[in-house]
């Protein structure tokens, strides 16, 4: 009875977090500083988020570790030691490691707890949330650290069931090795994982096959290990980049704005600045060769052109080549991908693409996957399907606030969420890199540290002044979610169907969910909303 009754004071807390990624991790940190009785509940069987469960071959981060790490102690980003320019994701895992070990957050979070259910108590003012084993936390705060990129998603190909062989989705990869070598290997898409995947795969198995429905523009990430001068002359320098990166759209530093239009220059100077960007390496280099390239459709046209070009002079057959070349949106409307040799992989004699585009995949047989009434016969199916981004891990939780009121319902038209921090009738529910927010167009370590930062001086801020709810105003959220519309229909980014817009998922509405207008403005905006009292906010005693 006493262990009960202290188990359940144990499970008593001011903040519960939901997830164990950069976001969870460093809201724990945070709360505990801030002297706050918090735990993460994590689904999976380790800290990590994104890098635990994207053990795929090949997957590495598209943005350059020394940017892509925590900011807030200066011991740590002095101390650590990244190998690569792109650190891959066993690497990336052992800093999360790291980072849990380092200020011993381990000791709160507990894993393998899949939350599916976070509850608003209207009378004791409490978030409730429950385990799929039944366990349940209360909490005077919840904070969703659930991730942009984390509910994976296999295309329902019926049949699938019936195959005989092994299958895999890059989000979900398990964790000891899979080895590939002998075997007949078939991909399902051609995003950035896959894109990071098939060059790897090709090298071991006998025979790969990469059904493609969309060609991807790519460029070369230009990877190669962290020279011990870069790092060091990075580190004595290491505030001014953190500073820099700060003001910056994408919350990179590095990159100085370019100050042309694409049609400022001849298309010989043209060629000569992306040819530079290309041999550089990095898709924000690349894209930031003019100021308009994701606003003008002549603009884009010279830079997609570029690209094509390229992968006509590294596709040795014509005809594979102009499948590889993408025409059907603008470059940089879909992440711009990141790669080590993938259009090269297709002059490999082991190697055969499939367009599903014109003939569609009908069926997953026993054997292999089925096209047109034939089967391509694998031993092993890689789904590089990708994710519900942005809202399916929120909606994959039954969320319920005030009076009962349900996530699921509320969004049913799309995500409706003020800064992408809180959605009003939620009270004291807070989101982590949320839908209205810059997330995923920035770099997500930065946009999680402005967020949990925001977040805890807000805690900070209600417990001085007494305040124990906070709410959303949904005049102010009705604004902000009309503003992240406007900034998106402004540019090309709503002309391709990518997964920014929830296009990738059958019948979810059609909506832009980041907020594109850059991190540096948007944490300006955040930091006035502070100044004028939180406008917007309502917070009671
Ligand atoms: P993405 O970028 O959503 O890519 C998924 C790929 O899977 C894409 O090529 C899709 O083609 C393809 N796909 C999805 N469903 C099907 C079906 N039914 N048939 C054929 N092909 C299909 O996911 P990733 O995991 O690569 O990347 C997600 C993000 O993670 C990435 O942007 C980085 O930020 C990290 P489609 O384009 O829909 O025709």
């Amino acid at each position: 009875m006493i262990s009960d009754q202290n188990s359940r004071l144990e499970r008593s807390l001011d903040v519960v977090i939901v997830g164990a990624g950069f976001a969870g991790l460093y809201m724990l940190y945070q709360t505990r500083r801030m002297g706050l009785r918090a735990q993460v509940i994590e689904a999976g069987a380790d800290v990590g988020g994104t890098w635990y469960w994207n053990r795929y071959p090949g997957a590495r981060c598209d943005v350059e570790s020394l940017e892509y790490s925590y900011s807030f102690s200066s011991d740590l980003q002095q101390q650590w030691r990244w190998p690569d320019r792109f650190s891959g994701q066993a690497d990336i895992l052992r800093y999360l490691h790291h980072v849990a070990d380092r200020f011993d957050l381990f000791r709160s979070v507990t894993l393998n707890s899949r939350i599916h259910e976070a509850h608003f108590d209207d009378t004791a003012r409490e978030w409730r949330v429950v385990a799929s084993d039944g366990r349940d936390w209360r909490a005077r705060f919840c904070v969703m650290a659930t991730g942009n990129l984390s509910l994976p998603r296999v295309p329902a190909f019926p049949g699938l069931d019936s195959f005989e062989g092994r299958w895999f989705h890059t989000g979900l990869w398990p964790k000891d090795p899979i080895d590939f070598s002998g075997r007949r290997v078939g991909v399902v898409g051609t995003g950035s994982s896959g894109i990071q995947l098939i060059p790897v795969v090709a090298k071991q198995a006998k025979h790969l096959t990469v059904f493609q429905r969309t060609a991807n523009f790519s460029v070369p990430a230009v990877n190669r290990p962290l020279t011990d001068d870069i790092d060091q002359a990075h580190k004595a320098r290491y505030d001014v980049w953190r500073d820099e990166a700060r003001r910056t759209p994408f919350g990179i530093a590095g990159h100085p704005p370019p100050h042309l239009d694409a049609l400022d220059d001849s298309p010989e100077v043209r060629d000569r600045k992306y040819e530079t960007k290309w041999g550089i390496g990095g898709n924000i280099s690349f894209l930031y060769t003019y100021r308009d390239l994701l606003t003008n459709d002549a603009a884009n046209e010279t830079a997609a052109d570029f690209v094509r070009r390229k992968i006509r002079s590294i596709v040795k057959d014509p005809s594979i080549a102009e499948l590889l070349a993408p025409k059907d949106h603008p470059i940089g409307a879909k992440r711009l991908c990141l790669d080590d040799g993938y259009y090269e992989t297709f002059n490999r004699d082991n190697v055969t693409l499939v367009d599903v585009r014109k003939h569609p995949i009908e069926r997953v047989s026993r054997v292999g996957v089925r096209i047109s009434g034939a089967d391509y016969e694998l031993d092993d199916l890689i789904f590089a399907t990708g994710f519900d981004a942005m809202t399916g891990a929120l909606l994959d939780i039954d969320i319920r606030g005030a009076r009962g009121r349900s996530l699921r319902e509320k969004w049913r038209d799309g995500p409706v969420a003020y800064l992408g921090l809180m959605t009003a009738d939620f009270p004291n529910l807070f989101m982590i890199t949320g839908p209205g927010s810059p997330s995923v167009k920035t770099n997500m370590v930065m946009s999680i540290e402005q967020h949990v930062d925001w977040i805890a001086g807000c805690l900070a801020g209600m417990d001085e002044r007494g305040q124990t709810l906070i709410s959303v105003d949904p005049l102010s959220e009705a604004k902000w979610v009309a503003h992240v519309d406007e900034i998106a229909q402004a540019t090309l980014y709503v002309k391709a169907d990518s997964w920014y817009l929830g296009s990738n998922i059958p019948g979810k509405p059609r909506v832009f969910m980041p907020y594109i207008a850059g991190l540096d403005r948007y944490k300006a905006i955040c930091d006035a909303v502070v100044e004028r009292g939180y406008e917007g906010f309502i917070m009671r005693r």
